[in-house]
């Protein structure tokens, strides 16, 4: 219990957790809303084309705010091997992150508020001249049925929330961000029985859209050049973690 008579529940509480039933049930339902509201937007107008590879297509938006660069990111990618599931549970579970997450120093939960929702505190590597940055965010993974016949769509949204576990301490800054990954998946030749579907029939479609804002001046010309090379590497070491990880386990639907 907090001072204040809140009451937070650990990682290792053992009765947390009705899904969906915790006070940031609905800000969560909201976000996920928008972000299923735009994931279909049309990047033909006002998203410049910056980097593309095979599949891959790295779409952004120059946008500042009070003089801070706060581009919106968008990125399509098509994996073959796996699954819109398997995708968003490795960008969501605790312990895969530090394997694949380039850009962090260390990451912890410092709250869990079901068995879908947890909210991480993560200290990202210091970029020079810039000071550090952290990040404290709740994270939310979520299943939707579309039809009986259709693969359903996984997503996982991370959004920036101020914490009493994790106040700021400066000199680090506290960046605001609102990620989101959202996939489906598409099985080719589908076999006849389904228990006969193989890595080779499947693949995933995936979007990651990012709202980053660094909470605090950064040079705007090179806050734009190091997101020109960290995204598209993000999500093509991403996939590659995720490719490996699963290609001798049963495929998780
Ligand atoms: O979605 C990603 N990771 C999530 C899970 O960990 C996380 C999302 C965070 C939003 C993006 C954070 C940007 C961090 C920038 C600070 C340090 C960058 C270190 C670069 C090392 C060379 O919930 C994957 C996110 C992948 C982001 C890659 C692009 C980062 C470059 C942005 C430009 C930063 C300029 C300097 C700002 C201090």
């Amino acid at each position: 219990t907090i001072s204040n008579g809140t009451v937070f529940s650990t990682p290792n509480d053992e009765n947390t957790a009705v899904k969906g039933q915790h006070r940031l049930a609905n800000e969560i339902e909201h976000i996920v809303q928008e972000h299923l509201k735009y994931v279909h937007e049309d990047v033909n107008h006002g998203w410049d084309l910056i980097h593309q590879d095979g599949e891959m297509k790295v779409y952004r938006r120059e946008v500042e705010e009070n003089g801070i660069v706060i581009d919106p990111m968008k990125m399509f990618h098509t994996i073959k091997g796996v699954t819109g599931h398997e995708m968003c549970r490795y960008f969501y579970e605790y312990q895969y992150r530090m394997e694949w997450e380039t850009t962090l120093d260390s990451t912890k939960i410092i709250e869990v508020l079901d068995p879908d929702t947890v909210i991480f505190h993560q200290m990202h590597k210091r970029v020079w001249p810039s000071a550090q940055r952290d990040n404290c965010f709740w994270s939310h993974i979520r299943c939707i049925a579309k039809s009986e016949e259709d693969q359903p769509i996984w997503l996982v949204v991370n959004h920036t929330i101020p914490h009493p576990l994790a106040p700021i301490k400066p000199p680090q800054v506290r960046l605001v961000a609102n990620v989101a990954l959202i996939c489906e998946t598409v099985i080719n030749e589908p076999p006849l029985n389904p228990k006969d579907i193989k890595r080779e029939n499947i693949q995933c479609r995936l979007t990651y859209v990012a709202f980053v804002n660094p909470g605090g001046w950064v040079p705007g010309a090179a806050l734009r050049s190091v997101a020109k090379r960290e995204y598209p590497r993000f999500l093509k070491h991403f996939s590659n973690y995720v490719i490996e990880q699963t290609r001798d386990k049963p495929i998780l639907f």
